[in-house]
């Protein structure tokens, strides 16, 4: 059967347009995740712009860190504004919120705004279904990025782009970017990904795509990668590497050496982990997922392979070819000398090993 060109989803960007013509005039807070990554702010700059036609003003707002490089880099080259959550935030001020690239679910900002009555209003994501609060307005398709989504949105005339408007360029740049990320440069992409990507290559700018992506490994992430190569442990084509203590803004080291594991011959998925500091008490053992398998669900892996806590949240979920976890710690959160922190690292090793290889374990066997 010879693929056909897909249009963009019609009927959700008719209710679209209807979502937004109804909250004409409002105030809304774009949540994204709480370490952003391109396909989130590109698609919230996305949203800004297409709710600004409707008279509606929206800061996008994050309660972490922007730790990546190339993230870093993104906003810097791109003048993206962004708001980092601190207490003197006036969550009341807003009318609803908007969720992109998430299902609220995992970020930290949502309970929040919640305790200040901020309404959810919209889900825009391509991420597996997560549960997260009602809302008015939801367009989740398992698509290769959220900023396919909001490049079929603009594909269908909800903003008009100009190759003059530098604001535009900037948009369309940002875009293709998001989709590059989270299809790993086009090879996981569909169909729509391809599309959208055709699309915005006439707006974007490749100037400033290749000054984002120029950035270099910086050093903690070299040293991360060497910790990973010392101490992997290799089964059935999977690596598992866990790289110690970091920093809350180191936490972004974690992905970029499972992307480098992912390199290597042989290997088709790594799992990458650390334990992080997440506030000032509390620690979490945060890990990241690669896979280039195409039959395996990160998804489904992450969480089958690690429950629920008490709660019946997973602490892990993905999409295609990629995922993530974050398992607090505690009671057993804290520092007290080398020999705690060392046992504490080890306790960690054995149940990650435990629950990730067993996992695998049970899997080869049914198979
Ligand atoms: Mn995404």
């Amino acid at each position: 059967m010879p693929p056909e060109a897909k249009e963009p989803e019609k009927k959700a960007i008719d209710e679209f347009r209807a979502f937004l013509e109804n909250h004409r005039d409002e105030k809304h807070v774009i949540v994204i995740q709480d370490y952003p990554d391109p396909d989130a702010i590109s698609s919230a700059l996305a949203h800004q712009l297409i709710a600004g036609e409707y008279g509606i003003s929206s800061d996008i707002v994050y309660c972490g860190e922007v730790s990546h490089p190339e993230n870093l880099a993104l906003v810097r080259v791109l003048e993206v504004e962004m708001i980092s959550w601190t207490p003197e935030f006036e969550a009341a001020s807003y009318d609803g919120a908007i969720f992109i690239d998430n299902q609220a679910v995992n970020t930290t900002l949502w309970p929040k705004l919640q305790e200040a009555g901020v309404k959810p209003l919209a889900v825009v994501d391509h991420h597996s279904m997560q549960g997260g609060p009602q809302v008015e307005y939801c367009d989740r398709r398992p698509l290769g990025a959220t900023a396919t989504i909001y490049t079929e949105y603009i594909r269908d005339g909800m903003l008009e782009l100009e190759s003059a408007n530098r604001t535009h360029t900037r948009l369309a740049t940002a875009l293709m970017h998001g989709i590059r990320t989270d299809t790993a440069n086009l090879v996981n992409a569909r169909q729509e990904d391809f599309v959208a990507a055709a699309f915005l290559s006439r707006f974007m700018n490749s100037n400033l795509l290749g000054e984002i992506l120029g950035v270099k490994r910086s050093n903690r992430v070299m040293e991360g990668i060497e910790k990973a190569l010392s101490t992997r442990r290799q089964v059935n084509h999977l690596t598992l590497a866990g790289i110690g203590y970091l920093r809350r803004k180191d936490r972004d080291i974690i992905p970029q050496v499972a992307d480098f594991l992912l390199t290597e011959e042989d290997v088709h998925t790594v799992v990458v982990y650390g334990v992080v500091m997440t506030d000032e008490t509390g620690e979490s053992i945060v890990g990241s997922l690669r896979s280039s398998k195409l039959t395996l669900s990160p998804d489904e892996f992450l969480k089958d392979a690690l429950g629920v806590d008490s709660e019946g949240n997973h602490y892990g979920g993905g999409r295609r070819n990629a995922g993530g976890f974050e398992i607090p710690l505690g009671f057993m959160s804290g520092s007290y000398d080398d020999e705690y922190d060392q046992l504490k690292w080890q306790l960690v090793e054995k149940k990650i090993q435990q629950m990730i290889l067993g996992k695998l374990g049970a899997k080869d066997k049914a198979t």
